[in-house]
């Protein structure tokens, strides 16, 4: 959402236009915690703001159904050329709406209906089209879940449980197995998961929703040419536009091509196309490494303020960009769903999260997901990360005290003021 944009709805549509000002305005003046969000830039905002919004385009480049593409086909093939080699890959399809369908069309790609599918369960930090029951790839496939180690006091446990995968994959037989989370923070290393792939004869999924950033920067290992097919959405740490894309090599491009396409989607989009382009030329730049190098680090520094405030770190730190507090050291008595509340009142926007063998349901909840892709992007460092975390600290002693709130959100305004993302926009 540019400044321009908001101008152009404001000229028909002043209702809108206040309502986009506000969100604007609320994205500038109060902390983005929220580990699989980001601040796009404004050159992205503006390619999804561009005429390529107008175009159908059902097809690939060169092989559309529909006249007038040959501009768009431009935009597509430089958003595949530049993903390609931004992770190494031989093909990419980057008109997945979203990381959902992506996952859908990676699944069609591989397996059939019915197939065993063995995947991390969402409770443990895995993700809803991990065939969770109530997604439709939990109707569809048969999912196996595996899960975390047990807690452990010296830190090491809460590490994806790689004999316990093995253990169910020899008994179970999947046809595919799937890597990857979305509430875990360590490094994943593609290796072990090809070789257990490989033992069962099974394919392998790495669905990199949220280090994909991380790995572009070089700080997380690459699956790519590890997995057979690798998933993603654009907007997280890879800090694009909202959507998703597939790499994989050229044996499997036409599979995944015709699982998108006419598989699940209709039409792309090819304005989100074209700012997903945007985005890659980005992260090919030099000081993208940089960004993800500062992400990690401020996650660690954010991680180890909130442990000395009395916080309990799931898996005992963070290796990525996110940190997963277990509130109940903290305050026994503390829900994720209170405190999520009480914090964005107070203008700290983040999420409850379960958490491993989490006593409390999911809309409750024990734990809290932070990251730091956003204040990141907007030049935040570890000074500031230790600021966020007495804030937080501040908040929670007292959740749900108004005054509180009010104290902590105009600590967290003044704060905001020095890390404005969108200083350049003139709302
Ligand atoms: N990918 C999820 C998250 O991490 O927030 C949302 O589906």
């Amino acid at each position: 959402m540019s400044s321009w944009a908001i101008d152009q709805v404001g000229t028909i549509d002043e209702e809108l236009a206040a309502i986009l000002k506000n969100e604007l305005s609320r994205q500038r003046t109060t902390l983005q915690l929220i580990a699989s969000e980001n601040f796009t830039s404004p050159a992205v905002m503006a390619a999804t703001a561009s005429v390529l919004t107008n175009k159908y385009a059902e097809g690939y480049p060169s092989k559309r159904y529909y006249g007038g593409n040959r501009i768009v086909d431009e935009a597509e093939d430089l958003a595949r050329q530049r993903v390609c080699a931004l992770f190494g890959a031989e093909h990419a399809n980057v008109q997945p709406h979203s990381g959902a369908s992506a996952n859908l069309a990676a699944y069609m790609a591989l397996v059939n209906p019915g197939d065993t599918i063995m995947a991390m369960s969402l409770d443990q930090g895995g993700h809803l089209t991990h065939g969770s029951p109530v997604s439709i790839t939990g109707k569809i496939y048969r999912f196996v879940p595996y899960g975390v180690t047990p807690y452990s006091k010296d830190g090491s446990g809460e590490r994806i449980d790689l004999e316990q995968l093995r253990d169910l994959a020899k008994k179970e037989n999947p046809k595919l197995i799937v890597a990857g989370t979305t509430a875990y923070t360590r490094i994943i290393d593609p290796l072990p998961f090809r070789q257990i792939a490989d033992e069962v004869g099974a394919k392998l999924l790495f669905d990199v929703a949220h280090p994909a950033g991380l790995i572009a920067g070089g700080v997380h290992p690459n699956p790519v040419g590890i997995a057979d097919v690798v998933t993603f959405t654009t907007h997280k740490t890879l800090r694009g536009p909202r959507g998703g894309a597939i790499l994989t090599g050229a044996e499997l491009a036409k599979a995944v091509d015709s699982a998108v396409f006419p598989g699940l989607q209709g039409g792309p989009l090819e304005h989100v196309i074209a700012a997903k382009a945007v985005a890659f030329f980005e992260a090919l730049q030099p000081s993208f490494k940089e960004y993800a190098e500062r992400a990690v680090l401020n996650a660690k520094a954010l991680a180890a303020a909130l442990s000395e405030l009395g916080f309990r770190l799931v898996s005992g730190g963070t290796e990525n960009h996110q940190v997963l507090l277990d509130l109940r050291t903290f305050d026994a008595e503390l829900t994720g769903k209170a405190a999520q509340d009480s914090l964005d009142r107070a203008g700290i926007t983040c999420n409850r999260n379960q958490i491993p063998n989490d006593p409390r349901p999911p809309f409750v909840t024990s734990g809290l997901r932070l990251g730091t892709p956003a204040e990141t992007t907007a030049g935040m460092g570890q000074e500031e990360m230790a600021v966020i975390a007495s804030l937080i600290a501040k908040v929670l002693r007292r959740c749900g005290d108004e005054e509180t709130e009010k104290e902590v959100l105009h600590e967290v305004h003044e704060l905001c003021a020095q890390f404005d993302p969108y200083r350049s926009l003139s709302v």
